[in-house]
């Protein structure tokens, strides 16, 4: 019993620092500026990525799959890229971040992808994406709401 007992506080304190990583984090706002700016000088930040589903960054825990458009940033136009990199993390109080699996697969549509992953805790979630793609190079980071 004691055994079962001393086993069962870090999973405790995981989920409390989790909890509070989530709470000063539900002031979007502030999360996003850096977003905005980056649409303001498109032509030194390289390919537009965007975020087509979920439109409003939010879903359910568990699997998941989103979809991702790459634009060139001048025309408009989508774009297709040789290596686009996900990385999914969670902020987590004086630990290391949380992170998860990402597939990255062309989608239906020229410039589109689709990540399929699976986001195990509610919360927030950053989406870092990079285009790794020597000639059309850009990056983008999106906060996904897990319920
Ligand atoms: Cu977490």
């Amino acid at each position: 019993m004691k055994k079962l007992f001393f086993l069962l506080i870090p999973v405790v304190f995981f989920t409390a620092a989790c909890g509070g990583s989530n709470q000063a984090e539900s002031e979007p706002a502030a999360d996003m500026a850096p977003m905005t700016e980056s649409a303001a000088t498109p032509a030194d930040e390289g390919v537009a990525i965007s975020l087509v589903s979920p439109e409003d960054a939010a879903l359910p825990m568990g699997d998941a799959e989103l979809v991702l458009q790459v634009m060139d940033p001048a025309t408009g136009d989508p774009v297709a890229v040789e290596n686009l990199q996900v990385d999914l993390s969670m902020s987590m109080d004086g630990m290391e971040p949380m992170t998860t699996m990402a597939l990255v697969e062309p989608g239906e549509e020229t410039g589109q992808y689709k990540v399929m992953t699976n986001l195990g805790m509610q919360g927030m979630w950053m989406m870092e994406v990079t285009s790794a793609d020597p000639a059309m190079q850009g990056e983008a980071t999106f906060n996904l709401e897990v319920k």
